[in-house]
């Protein structure tokens, strides 16, 4: 039996998550809207440590300053009143019809700083929340057809927002970093910076690439069709795994945001693992927030919102648990070991061996028979993968 959710798990979610009123493109709302304050309180109560908000979700889009302001105050009170924290902002460049053609890469060109003074007047309410993170997902930076962008301005224009958002931050002495979002598509065609791997390049294309980061989503590289906990390992490699958003996703299909482990639970198992233990040779897990960008299924009322939000927890906690069981396994050990899994950690040429000295080698070309070696000798791989689900199913303990 998983323990409770506690603060020290670090889990969050953003408010348009348990929000989600069930509107989707074929049918509209089947739930009432959620106050910010009954959300602070019901989040806490689970067990909760963060809310994380898109401006438009807290105020409404046009909302005047009063208006604005009022729901500020009113979230500051119900986070002082519950010890809950923000460690996560977002600005909403996709719901108002002005985004149509996107933010940072719209066509036009007046849209483009509107987008930018909305997020600047943003990051300032992080700040004062303090937030250390601001993730950043352009949704409707994108397009339906080749003919209606051209993609290397696009870019060139999302580089002009994103460094000059840097320079902000960076001048106004604000602790935050920022995170891309990658998704394929949806609800554009087809979307600028679609995977891990495309943001990745783009930010080492950056003026300050320290301050940019990723936030990849289970769901979104599900619908590309990769590994998440693949992309996930990468991003941990170059130290871009600045935030993460859990939730499920069955295939290559619309964005589902199921409950997380709801999707694919073989890749929720091996994700959990990594990010609590890091590599399986080596490498750092990950210790920022734990947070869940999921939708509530529209089938559900207010009960099922926070049965499927205590759902997304326990689920991460049971993982926890079963990857905790498969790492002390002196079976498993021993099978990772025949796998030569660790082997992988070894460097390939000995310290201080020159292409030289791998060229005199001979054992390594000359007299290495490589029809016969490894040749009647399997990995085990099978075996250390039936070993995980074993665990996973709680066959193992
Ligand atoms: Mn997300």
């Amino acid at each position: 039996m998983a323990e409770q959710p506690t603060r020290d798990d670090k889990f969050s979610f953003g408010l348009w998550t348990v929000g989600y009123n069930g509107t989707d493109p074929f049918g509209g709302p089947t739930r009432e809207p959620l106050d910010v304050v009954h959300v602070v309180e019901k989040l806490s109560e689970l067990g909760a440590y963060g809310l994380t908000f898109h401006d438009d979700d807290l105020f409404a889009f046009g909302s005047t300053d009063a208006e604005r302001q009022n729901q500020i105050d009113r979230l500051k009170q119900a986070l002082a009143d519950t010890g809950l924290i923000v460690p996560m902002v977002t600005t909403n460049l996709f719901s108002a019809p002005v985004f149509k053609d996107g933010g940072f890469t719209s066509n036009d060109r007046a849209v483009r700083r509107f987008a930018l003074r909305k997020v600047l007047r943003n990051i300032d309410l992080a700040a004062e929340l303090g937030a250390s993170t601001f993730v950043m997902w352009g949704g409707r930076e994108g397009a339906e057809y080749d003919t209606s962008k051209d993609v290397r301005q696009a870019l060139e224009r999302y580089r002009e927002a994103v460094n000059l958002l840097g320079d902000y931050v960076t001048d106004k002495g604000y602790d935050i970093r920022f995170a891309i979002e990658p998704k394929p598509n949806e609800p554009r065609g087809d979307i600028l910076l679609p995977t891990v791997g495309h943001a990745l390049a783009f930010i080492d294309s950056l003026e300050r690439p320290e301050l940019v980061g990723l936030n990849p989503e289970v769901g979104h590289e599900t619908m590309a069709g990769l590994n998440f906990t693949a992309g996930i390992e990468q991003a941990m490699y170059h130290g871009k795994l600045f935030h993460i958003d859990l939730n499920g996703q069955r295939s290559i299909k619309y964005d589902q945001d199921l409950v997380f482990g709801h999707g694919d639970l073989h890749t929720a198992f091996s994700l959990v693992d990594l990010l609590e233990h890091g590599g399986l040779a080596g490498g750092p897990g990950y210790d920022g927030p734990r947070h869940f960008d999921y939708k509530p299924s529209r089938t559900e009322d207010e009960t099922g919102v926070w049965d499927s939000a205590a759902a997304n927890m326990r689920m991460y906690l049971l993982l926890k648990e079963r990857a905790q069981s498969f790492r002390a396994d002196p079976e498993v050990k021993e099978a990772l070991e025949a796998a030569k899994v660790l082997e992988i950690a070894k460097t390939t040429l000995n310290e201080g061996e020159s292409y030289d000295d791998l060229l005199k080698d001979t054992s390594a070309y000359e007299d290495f028979d490589a029809d016969a070696y490894l040749n009647g000798h399997g990995f085990g791989f099978v075996r250390l993968q039936q070993l995980a689900v074993e665990h996973l199913l709680g066959a193992r303990s």
